[in-house]
């Protein structure tokens, strides 16, 4: 996906604690029983693969409802930023898959240990911008994004301590179709670009590319793809927690992903929200698997 990676670190984060829902950290492993490594291999990538460890239950920790499971959450997500670091580091292509979308956490944060200027593309029906004031559920995968741009509980935006966070001029948010009344306020104040459904609808999805590659690349050093994949439509991604209608096409999902392979701006990906507990067979799985070998490079003809 980009010219510049000797190799791709791929981690499996088997994690779910940051959703309502278990299931999703059963993830990774569906997407190999699916035939990832076959696909990656196949397309000649260079890749290693690590599985992190789930963090222990903490029991005996006062819950807080409106940050749920949070002392499993900061656990996972400093090892997989530490994780993530090393791989940027040693001039590797850092691919996480999970596990729930709190793991941005952790990736953003290593990320923001070797970027200076950090670009984000997040593809999700959400936006993932609630703070603890603002959370409609206290899931942490509901705040992720927030974190990484340094709003949020401290003991979350602590994890990229010695990074920088990120800047709003250079987040794009792609396929909003489900955005509570705290994460309007938050993409308006803050001036983050979102291009939501009737966007895509309007504009197409090629056109709306091209918008966020130019934004997240210009002036950055380090472009991140956060893949939510209920994104894409419940129709053909059935097997994820918080589904919501009207998403994104198979073509639309591909079309993005195909984009940012030509592109060559990434440095760096990650693919969650994957549950094979509420998959059909493995429609979602499989439809995952396409969409990586997309972004590393598959093409049509
Ligand atoms: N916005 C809602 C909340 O904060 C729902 C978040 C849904 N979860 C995700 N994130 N899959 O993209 O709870
Ligand atoms: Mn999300
Ligand atoms: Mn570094
Ligand atoms: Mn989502």
């Amino acid at each position: 996906t980009n010219h510049r990676f000797s190799q791709v670190s791929v981690f499996s984060v088997p994690f779910d604690r940051g959703a309502a829902r278990r299931g999703a950290a059963q993830g990774p492993e569906a997407l190999f029983r699916a035939g990832l490594a076959r696909k990656l291999e196949a397309l000649g990538v260079q890749y290693t693969a690590e599985r992190l460890a789930p963090p222990p239950h903490a029991k005996g920790t006062a819950h807080d409802g409106r940050l749920k499971n949070l002392p499993e959450v900061i656990a996972v997500n400093e090892a997989l930023a530490a994780r993530v670091h090393a791989a940027a580091e040693a001039g590797h292509f850092p691919l996480v898959l999970g596990g729930d979308h709190s793991l941005a956490i952790g990736t953003l944060a290593g990320l923001t240990r070797h970027y200076r200027r950090m670009g984000v593309i997040w593809v999700d029906a959400h936006s993932d911008l609630n703070t603890p004031d603002t959370t409609p559920s206290g899931n942490i995968h509901g705040m992720s994004l927030a974190v990484g741009l340094g709003k949020g509980d401290a003991r979350l935006t602590a994890i990229s301590c010695d990074g920088s966070s990120i800047s709003p001029e250079h987040v794009v948010l792609i396929g909003a179709r489900s955005l509570d009344q705290g994460e309007r306020e938050l993409i308006r104040r803050e001036g983050i670009t979102c291009y939501t459904m009737q966007d895509i609808d309007r504009l197409g999805m090629f056109r709306v590319m091209e918008e966020a590659i130019r934004i997240a690349s210009s002036g950055t050093d380090g472009v991140h793809l956060s893949f939510d994949i209920d994104s894409v439509d419940p129709s053909i991604a059935p097997g994820t927690g918080t589904p919501v209608p009207g998403g994104l096409s198979y073509r639309e999902a591909h079309l993005a992903l195909e984009t940012l392979h030509e592109a060559g701006i990434l440095s760096s990906a990650e693919f969650v929200e994957n549950n094979p507990l509420l998959d059909s067979g493995q429609r979602t799985s499989r439809l995952l698997v396409g969409l990586i070998s997309s972004l590393l490079g598959e093409r049509i003809l």
